[in-house]
């Protein structure tokens, strides 16, 4: 049975607008920090990049039709925030942190909300009396490069349900749902109890699901922890954790899978469902 009630289940169209009204909030008030001349640049190089698959695969003017069309409806669907985070955030990432001497991170996606509630170092993630699927506790601990543990460390973490949805981008879910701000012990550890979230599916009825049902793609995000991981003086670490021989670790949609960030869930030592340990390390400011 679900958890979800059908008559609100999530549309491509609501998920979309929450996500372009988040993003739009946080981003307000940020001057943009790109210069003429690198705009200029960045402009020229993917404009002409354009041209050139043009040249290249003789796009007719149909094709170019059909372009201004889905493009026009990115935005009407508000789902340019879900195209780029699945398409391209990931490259951006990986050229943002190339120098890290500390954990991996990945793309945050579009379904962050800053300001969870703030919960102790040992806690369980707000969730629903009788909320679906299997207990997982994750703990850790927070550490800068060269082992110092990092006192009160914050842990923002975020995910889906059981059935694949997040608190405040799927109608019927309590507003903090599978979401908080854990805050670390003296030695930078945490216990987080929470559900196991269930692989993810882009919305299907929207722009981003026409482009892959047209170019015959699949719309899957493996089973995955987001999480921001954040001491003073330190960098932040935005990131996602997987879940070992899980559906779609290997193709992942938004291609945001590494190596190190796949967890070994073992059967929980002290009760039902599983637990794992997982350590941050930080880099310095
Ligand atoms: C998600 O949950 C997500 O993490 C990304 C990157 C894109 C769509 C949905
Ligand atoms: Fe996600």
């Amino acid at each position: 049975m679900t958890q979800h009630d059908p008559e609100q289940t999530a549309t491509a169209a609501a998920s979309g607008a929450s996500a372009t009204e988040r993003f739009r909030e946080r981003r307000s008030g940020a001057a943009a920090s790109t210069s003429q001349e690198r705009v200029h640049t960045l402009a020229t190089e993917v404009i002409t990049a354009v041209h050139r698959v043009i040249r290249e695969h003789e796009v007719t003017y149909d094709e170019y039709d059909a372009l201004k069309s889905w493009l026009i409806s990115v935005g009407q669907d508000g789902e340019w925030p879900l195209f780029l985070d699945v398409w391209i955030e990931h490259v951006v990432e990986e050229v943002a942190h190339e120098d890290r001497q500390g954990s991996k991170g990945t793309i945050e996606g579009p379904y962050y909300v800053p300001d969870s509630p703030e919960l102790p170092a040992e806690a369980t993630l707000p969730m629903r009396p009788d909320e679906h699927g299997t207990p997982l506790l994750f703990q850790g601990q927070v550490t800068a490069v060269g082992g110092a543990p990092l006192a009160g460390a914050k842990v923002e973490i975020w995910h889906a349900d059981d059935e694949g949805f997040y608190s405040q981008f799927a109608p019927g879910l309590p507003e903090w749902n599978l979401r908080g701000t854990i805050i670390a012990d003296e030695q930078g550890h945490f216990r987080i109890r929470t559900m196991q979230p269930a692989p993810y599916q882009i919305p299907q009825d929207g722009s981003c699901g026409k482009l892959i049902a047209a170019a015959g793609w699949h719309a899957w995000r493996p089973a995955h922890l987001h999480l921001k991981v954040s001491a003073p003086g330190h960098q932040l670490l935005t990131v996602q954790l997987y879940f070992r021989g899980g559906e779609h670790v290997e193709d992942d949609v938004a291609q945001a899978v590494k190596p190190e960030l796949i967890l070994d869930p073992k059967p929980a030592a002290d009760g039902e469902g599983n637990e794992v340990t997982y350590d941050f390390v930080l880099d310095p400011e």
